[in-house]
């Protein structure tokens, strides 16, 4: 706290004093002696107030502060022993900017863990624990690192609706919206847009952006807005082109993570692997046949689910792989936009895993029309619902192929979290709208 952030609003050096301002962590009264912790984003620093030293008024009102108390205390810093920074302020005034109410819903400091879900109902109390913080400060890193890599690569950054008039991956997790008295929705993902963006120029995008899905499903790693890290780029020879750009992406975002990210990684006590490229490759039917030995009832073309997934990562960890992709995919088992191998029943797609869970999938697309509606028609939709994206392909669409990546899930393996929402600040879920 203080000396590490003099320039900060909470700490100010003055003529032989210091003014620091932060919350009231803790506060002990030892008869003649009192002390109390002052924490703010960057650390805590010791107040100690020597009974016979300090004003009478001052010292009473300091010591029955409540805990996590917003205040502001002026006084001479000593050097000391006994406390981590070496310092500690003997007060001589302060400044109560608002006094916390008790008790506290959720204690900032205690040993003993909360449940999720009271975390979560209080979570700008629960946000002031320097290790709920890091997952943020990892997560912001992220982005960061992947707009880098992105932009090193070529890529353009944009932004497309998420008010949108149909949805791109099925019908049963679109949230509607009154649109002015028409149907709309939110986007559950960039999908026809990014794709739309190939036959434009505009070879190579990315999106950073929320993406919603009306998820039914209650489990720790479904929530119903997330942040989709969406990729798209034309011209493309085949899949392997998308999976390279992946590839290198990742690549960047866990090295510059386990490097500029070393301090936060630090408070949760991770330790960074970084996946060895190539990632190792999978087909479908390999998965399906190790879940079937492993007891796993799946029928042909069946998602692989959770436990599917967990199974194969625990088959590449105890082959100390954490990253791997799954490819050929039944087509059946993919959407409209995804390109079928001619001739098999299989796809140009991959879903890339990282220890046990889907974090992202993606292929090449359909960019030939007439096969493109086919699809859709075979998929029990009607291509003139989504004749804004078709016009896109009706005038020389160049071949393309892209990704989605779950950035919470992404997240959430790195640094072990044992629940998506524990890497989004408020989630949403079926249950969860506030706060
Ligand atoms: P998909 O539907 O597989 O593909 O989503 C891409 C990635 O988004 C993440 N994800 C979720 N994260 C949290 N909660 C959810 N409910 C949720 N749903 C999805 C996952 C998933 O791998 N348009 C395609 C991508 C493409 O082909 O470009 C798509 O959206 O990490």
């Amino acid at each position: 706290m203080a000396g590490k952030r003099k320039d900060s609003g909470s700490v100010r050096v003055g003529d032989g004093t210091v003014t620091v301002a932060g919350w009231v962590q803790e506060v002990r009264n030892l008869g003649g002696i009192s002390f109390i912790v002052l924490r703010d984003g960057a650390g805590e620093i010791q107040l100690t107030l020597p009974k016979k030293k300090i004003e009478p008024g001052l010292f009473e009102a300091l010591t029955t502060l409540h805990r996590e108390s917003a205040i502001e205390v002026t006084g001479e810093v000593k050097e000391s022993k006994q406390t981590a920074l070496g310092l500690e302020i003997i007060p001589s005034s302060f400044k109560i900017h608002s006094e916390a109410g008790a008790p506290l819903p959720l204690g900032v400091v205690d040993k003993v863990n909360a449940e999720m879900d009271t975390r979560l109902n209080h979570r700008t109390l629960d946000l002031r624990k320097p290790e709920a913080r890091a997952v943020f400060q990892i997560k912001g890193l992220v982005f960061e690192l992947l707009s880098e890599a992105c932009q090193s690569l070529g890529f353009v950054n944009v932004n497309t609706p998420k008010l949108v008039s149909s949805g791109a991956e099925g019908g049963a997790t679109l949230f509607g919206v009154d649109y002015f008295g028409r149907p709309a929705y939110l986007a559950q993902s960039p999908q026809l847009y990014k794709q739309m963006l190939m036959a434009t120029g505009l070879e190579r995008v990315y999106e950073i952006g929320p993406a919603f899905r009306a998820e039914p499903s209650n489990t720790n790693r479904h929530v119903t807005e997330f942040i989709s890290f969406d990729g798209e780029m034309s011209w493309i020879e085949s899949q392997d082109d998308v999976m390279d750009a992946i590839e290198e992406i990742m690549d960047h975002v866990f090295r510059g993570v386990s490097e500029r990210g070393a301090e936060h990684l630090g408070a949760l006590g991770v330790e960074l692997g970084i996946p060895s490229r190539p990632y190792p490759k999978l087909t479908y039917e390999e998965c399906l046949s190790l879940v079937r030995e492993a007891g796993l009832d799946l029928a042909d073309g069946d998602d692989l689910g959770t436990e599917g997934e967990k199974i194969i990562g625990d088959h590449m960890a105890s082959k100390g792989v954490d990253m791997y992709w799954i490819v050929e995919y039944p087509e059946e088992a993919k959407p409209f936009y995804i390109m079928a191998k001619e001739g098999t029943p299989y796809s140009y797609s991959f879903d890339l895993d990282y220890k046990g869970q889907e974090i992202s999938s993606g292929g090449q697309r359909e960019h030939r029309i007439d096969v493109l509606e086919g699809r859709m028609r075979d998929k029990g939709l009607d291509p003139a619902e989504f004749d804004f994206y078709l016009e896109a392909f009706r005038f020389g669409m160049p071949p393309h192929g892209g990704w989605g990546i779950g950035v919470e899930r992404l997240v959430t393996k790195m640094l072990g979290l044992p629940n998506v929402r524990e890497a989004i600040l408020f989630p949403r879920d079926l249950t969860r709208l506030t706060p």
